[in-house]
């Protein structure tokens, strides 16, 4: 096992964080637990996504993973090895109303129960994440997130977890990259549901800001004061390919689509007219948004949550198209991109990560900024790390120096953002073990402990090792 010397003085960077900074690690229930079938849990989008042929590459699926739902003790026990004072994991909707609707299975909630419990018993801090996109499949066969009603059924949902679960997680996220939700799974179908239909797709994203809001408020109903209620967004750090204005209009399309249609609702109680009319052809935004809607889902929240991987450089069609229009994300066969399908992306640099996505850790640190000074919130970085093609040395160890380098440079990136005044209270690494990366299946490794998907064997990584030594010293040397 290597070991990082720690240096004798601490430098500038590592004084930046605070001494109460979260030092965290990030995981997703469907990604990690398996135990598909078991205490009632039923199928989710997911589930039904990952077993229709073709879909995820190689034909891998969720039904093992790497089978936290058994071994969660073990998990919790390596978060205390490694001293993270923080673990941000999401609750699966299936395993708590499987059909979506009704009351709470206990079994499925005790199942969290005891993983909180072993968390705070080891004093780490539970961040609980309710939507992490497994819609119970019965949501989606009456409609899915582009029918209003799945918003309600969000809502209720929530309620149930925190009133289960509000008397020991202090933190909440209400749902996790809803980019993603509406966006990869209504217009690209790279991602479960794999539906291909823009309309369908913007009328997802508005019901998926109103479950947030609706949600927002059962979270507040059910919770102690003293808890913080967030939202983890994908937000993309878009840059114009050149300083033309047909480039930088390509970036002000993508970043109404891809940014301001979740934080302009939910900050600033509205859509912003560009986003409206790009989109008016797709769909009639008067009668998708309800009178009342907008105040809903811009209720006041406690932090926002910031997954930040690769910057987006954009360009307009005619200035070249050099990526996929998925963006890597998967397999999709149409634009995520509603009332924006032309605008072409590119590499901003040509070191890129085993997802293809370049490596630029400028981009977070100006969105942090950028936050910092458009909404004033404090911000957690829920999620940020890499894959790569990690191999497992004859003696057992995995050595993974590109890891390590990207966490350091976009831990430095944080720093940068918290020196020039950016209210950053957290570092949540994805992810804290190998998982099932979606569409791209168990191909590529995110975590910082390896998984052996045979023997389920967990190995920290070098990396592993290197984040323990910088949460030990508080910061970076
Ligand atoms: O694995 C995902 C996670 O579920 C959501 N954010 C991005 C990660 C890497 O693709």
């Amino acid at each position: 096992m290597t070991t990082i010397p720690i240096p004798s003085h601490a430098s500038s960077a590592a004084r930046v964080f605070p001494p109460e900074f979260s030092w965290g690690a990030a995981t997703a229930a469907y990604q990690i637990e398996g135990a598909a079938a078991e205490d009632g849990r039923t199928p989710s989008i997911w589930d039904t996504f990952s077993h229709t042929p073709g879909k995820v590459v190689n034909g891998d699926t969720g039904d093992i993973a790497v089978d936290h739902y058994h071994r969660f003790r073990e998990d919790v026990r390596l978060m205390a090895d490694l001293g993270l004072t923080a673990y941000r994991f999401s609750i699966a909707w299936p395993r708590v109303q499987p059909t979506g609707r009704g009351p709470a299975v206990e079994r499925g909630l005790d199942f969290y129960r005891a993983l909180v419990d072993e968390l705070l018993a080891h004093g780490i801090t539970p961040v609980a994440t309710v939507y992490h996109w497994d819609l119970p499949q019965e949501l989606e066969g009456a409609g899915g997130w582009p029918t209003r009603e799945t918003a309600y059924r969000f809502a209720d949902y929530t309620a149930l977890a925190a009133e289960a679960l509000g008397d020991r997680v202090p933190t909440w996220i209400t749902l996790n990259e809803p980019w993603c939700s509406a966006f990869l799974g209504y217009a690209a179908g790279a991602h479960a549901p794999g539906r291909t239909d823009a309309a369908a797709a913007l009328r997802a994203a508005h019901h998926l800001n109103l479950g947030h809001g609706l949600a927002v408020g059962a979270l507040r109903s059910a919770l102690p004061s003293a808890a913080q209620v967030s939202v983890s967004l994908n937000l993309h750090a878009v840059r114009p390919l050149a300083d033309r204005p047909e480039d930088i209009e390509a970036a002000r399309r993508i970043d109404a689509v891809g940014n301001r249609i979740w934080t302009s609702p939910m900050f600033k109680g509205r859509y912003d007219e560009d986003l409206l009319k790009d989109t008016a052809h797709l769909v009639d935004w008067d009668t998708l948004v309800h009178d009342g809607d907008l105040a809903e889902i811009s209720r006041p929240l406690d932090l926002l949550g910031l997954n930040y991987y690769a910057p987006t450089v954009v360009s307009s069609p005619a200035n070249g198209d050099r990526l996929p229009r998925d963006d890597g994300h998967g397999n999709g066969s149409a634009s995520p991109w509603p009332g924006a399908d032309d605008v072409a992306f590119h590499l901003a640099n040509d070191e890129v990560t085993a997802m293809g996505w370049p490596i630029d850790p400028t981009g977070l640190s100006d969105s942090l900024l950028a936050l910092h000074r458009e909404f004033g919130l404090p911000l957690l970085v829920t999620e940020n790390g890499a894959a790569f093609e990690d191999t497992v040395a004859p003696d057992g160890t995995v050595h993974d120096p590109e890891r390590t380098a990207y966490v350091r440079a976009h831990l430095g990136a944080v720093a940068d953002a918290i020196a020039a005044g950016a209210d950053v209270r957290g570092y949540f690494l994805w992810s804290l073990l190998d998982n099932f990366e979606w569409a791209c299946g168990y191909g590529k490794r995110f975590g910082i402990v390896h998984v052996d998907y045979e023997t389920q064997v967990r190995t920290p990584k070098t990396s592993a090792r290197w984040y323990a030594e910088v949460i030990r010293r508080g910061g970076l040397d």
